[in-house]
């Protein structure tokens, strides 16, 4: 692979963009070529920590499988070399034309979580609605939104995270940050050298259970009965925040009343979990007060009932005393920054986003599109067709629910435009493949608003063949008319100080800092004694009045799942999927030698007990049949403890098998439309070999 550092020899302090920590790290460079990635042992974040995907960075981007050079398809189906400007000029071609014949709203852009958050998928966003279209479909339809919406719900704002170091117990709901968070687990370990407590409330025992003072092994669903239960004891041994309840809250009455019924022996037979262990976790809370901090994981979100779930445990943590407390979940301070999106809410409306009618609580909160009522309008069964999509950064084919479905619909668009550092699934399916600069060939701007710094990654190398996000979407809406008026700047570095301007920090002095600048040295805590909450009413909402609109209880009730209420012979198992490993990403990092040496497949976790009631081997390869799907896959049947006995964990982001096949993109949350990809009903069959008797005689 053609490609050159920025400079010949010696480290270029930057930051690692491979997940949402970005971690301060050295490239270091020798003779032209960067060789490791160490950690940045003073950059707050994660002190000098680096995982082994951030270790590995140099072998990915270097890898000889990357896409070099534009591709398009031909009518036989296979991908031919295209120069960059004329496959720009193909596809703003095709772009006038469906605008033509269909509106510009049939055009539409998705990013995924590689580029997510950050300016990078700002300019997909910024392109789309610069071309008249509101449709811009992002990850945050299956991940982070339906947090934001609960929390935001009841206090206008997401304690992301929460001040893991300084409090004094923590509660991890269906998270596991040894391996999905690595530098909050630092922050938690530091905690608990202090005599800091951790509870890890998971149906699995993971490596963060191991390591917690307590682990509630729960049934898959049944969190906001133990949020319940938590609160109850709270109110009943009056050691609640009154004056948190009295003066800066409403509809405490109610949510008492509602808990009231939340006995210990009631959560007990919900949850799985005995009546010793939970007087634990009460007692561990009630000594730990206020600093009692909540972090619900994505497993809380891939549920049907998972925006209650969340406001259950975010009331809990208000109960505490916990909301914008050192030790607590604080009500971090933004930064002022230029704005890459062009349009304000009510313009975003106006022009009929994809899916609105389905989740509107999704399109007021987030701005973007949801892609689960977006297949329907690339189907051409929503209420207008979307025709043409350009997506970066993302997998759906892998990621999303209901793979065959997202297939289809990519399959049958008229322009399809993929942009990826390798040939994904979802890539073969494009007409076109613009190669994707990766983290190190660009230099942008990252947040951290937990410790209100502002950081920039460098640019180590530039790599021939391939394109950034900002030069690509910039030479596309100049070929499309609009580049003067929305990408007017040079480069990125030009966005970059354009971005920088309101905060009064200097781009220049920002080069010079890896560690970040503070972009506000004062912390102010419990603001909400001098400033509304930011919610409908202005105080925290344990009851909103607003849900009602969406149809939704304005408590934060508990619905036991639909697998407790009514037995389902055909699918008498439940399917967690996607539970994180340290080495994978989603569907990334598949290529790396030495990870698909560590876990060179994916495995169906099954507890031994219901190894033996099917009668499966630990290695045997079974079929897993879900309502809409089935896929075939290897078991591996794990300790006594490991799995709750009736679950069988099956990992994301695999081609063969791609679990997706089997989660229903119908079986969705009411209010945010996040798909059940946690407990999903199936049933496993034995897979009966077809030996060909001829052949087994030599
Ligand atoms: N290495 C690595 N890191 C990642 C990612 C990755 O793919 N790889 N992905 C990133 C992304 S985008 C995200 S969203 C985060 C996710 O990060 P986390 O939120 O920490 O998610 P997981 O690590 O999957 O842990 C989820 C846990 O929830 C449990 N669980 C399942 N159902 C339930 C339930 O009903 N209740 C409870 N209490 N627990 C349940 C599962 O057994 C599992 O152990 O990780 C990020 N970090
Ligand atoms: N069954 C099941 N499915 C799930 C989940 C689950 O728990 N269970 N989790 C869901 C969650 S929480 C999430 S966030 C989604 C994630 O869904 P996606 O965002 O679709 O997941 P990735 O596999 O990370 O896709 C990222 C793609 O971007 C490419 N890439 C990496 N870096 C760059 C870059 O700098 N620029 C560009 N242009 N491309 C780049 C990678 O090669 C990869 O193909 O998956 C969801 N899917
Ligand atoms: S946790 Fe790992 S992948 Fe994420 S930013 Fe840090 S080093 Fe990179
Ligand atoms: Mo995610």
């Amino acid at each position: 692979m053609r490609s050159k550092t920025v400079i010949d020899n010696g480290t270029i302090p930057t930051l690692c963009r491979q997940c949402a920590q970005h971690c301060g790290v050295y490239a270091h460079v020798e003779n032209g070529l960067v060789t490791r990635i160490s950690g940045n042992r003073s950059h707050p974040e994660n002190l000098g920590m680096v995982c082994p995907k951030g270790r590995a960075a140099a072998q990915w981007v270097y890898h000889p499988d990357r896409l070099k050079g534009c591709l398009k398809r031909s009518k036989d189906g296979h991908f031919k070399p295209i120069a960059y400007d004329q496959a720009l000029d193909e596809i703003a071609g095709r772009i006038l034309k469906i605008k033509e014949r269909a509106g510009a709203r049939a055009m539409s852009t998705w990013t995924g979580e590689a580029i997510g958050f950050l300016q990078q998928e700002a300019y997909a966003r910024r392109f789309i609605h610069a071309f008249g279209s509101p449709n811009f479909f992002t990850a945050d339809s299956v991940c982070f939104a339906l947090r934001l919406m609960a929390y935001k719900t009841c206090q206008g704002y997401w304690s992301y995270p929460p001040d893991f170091e300084k409090a004094d117990m923590t509660i991890l709901w269906g998270a596991n940050p040894a391996y999905s968070h690595p530098p909050f687990m630092q922050r938690i370990n530091k905690s608990r050298r202090r005599g800091g407590k951790l509870v890890v409330v998971d149906p699995r025992r993971t490596i963060a259970a191991k390591k917690a003072d307590l682990f509630l092994q729960l049934r898959p669903g049944t969190d906001a009965a133990l949020a319940l239960g938590l609160m109850r004891r709270l109110i009943q041994e009056n050691a609640y925040d009154r004056d948190f309840v009295s003066s800066y809250s409403r509809g405490f009455e109610e949510l008492a009343a509602y808990a009231e019924t939340f006995t210990t022996g009631y959560v007990a037979q919900q949850t799985g979990v005995s009546e010793k262990t939970i007087n634990a976790m009460q007692h561990m809370m009630l000594q730990s007060l206020p600093c009692c901090v909540s972090f619900p994981g994505i497993s809380l979100e891939h549920q049907v009932n998972s925006f209650n779930t969340i406001r259950a445990i975010a009331s809990l943590s208000a109960l505490c005393g916990a909301v914008d407390i050192e030790g607590g979940e604080p009500w971090n301070k933004e930064i002022r920054v230029n704005e890459l999106n062009p349009l304000g809410k009510e313009q975003f409306k106006t022009l009929g986003p994809a899916g609105y009618d389905s989740f509107p609580l999704f399109y007021e909160v987030m701005q973007k599109c949801h892609s689960i009522p977006g297949m329907e309008y690339m189907l051409g069964k929503g209420t207008y067709p979307i025709k043409g999509l350009i997506f970066s950064g993302t997998n759906p084919v892998l990621t999303n629910p209901n793979s065959k479905k997202v297939t289809r619909a990519f399959a049958g668009l008229d322009l399809l435009v993929a942009r990826d550092l390798f040939m994904t699934e979802s890539a073969k399916l494009a007409h076109y493949i613009i190669p994707a600069a990766s983290f190190l060939e660009r230099s942008e701007l990252h947040f951290f608003p937990e410790i209100q710094r502002v950081g920039l990654s460098r640019k180590v190398l530039d790599v021939e063949g391939v394109w950034d996000e900002y030069t690509f979407w910039h030479d596309l809406a100049h070929r499309l008319g609009f580049g003067d008026a929305f990408f007017p700047w040079e480069n990125e570095t030009a966005v970059n100080r354009w971005l920088l301007k309101p905060s009064g920090i200097a781009l220049e002095d920002l080069i010079k800092s890896p560690e970040g600048i503070v972009y506000d040295p004062k912390v102010e805590r419990r603001k909400f004694e001098s400033h509304p909450f930011p919610t409908a009413s202005g105080k925290f909402e344990f009851t909103s009045e607003g849900l009602k609109s969406c149809g939704c209880p304005t408590l934060p009730a508990y619905e036991p799942p639909e697998y407790m209420k009514s037995p389902t012979p055909e699918f008498p198992l439940r399917m967690i999927t996607g539970s994180r490993k340290a080495i994978y990403y989603h569907s990334r990092y598949r290529e790396i030698e030495k990870f698909k040496n560590a876990i060179p497949r994916a495995q169906a976790e099954m507890h031994a007990d219901d190894a033996i009631e099917l009668n499966v081997q630990d290695g045997e390869t079974v079929r897993i049949v879900s309502k809409i799907g089935a896929i075939t896959i290897t078991v591996k049947v794990v300790q006594e403890g490991r799995i709750l006995k009736g679950f069988i964990e099956v990992p994301h982001g695999w081609n063969d098998p791609n679990v997706n096949c089997l989660t229903d993109d119908r079986d969705v949350d009411p209010v945010g439309g996040f798909p059940n990809m946690k407990i999903v009903p199936i049933r496993v069959e034995k897979v009966v070999s077809m030996v060909d008797p001829r052949k087994s005689i030599i």
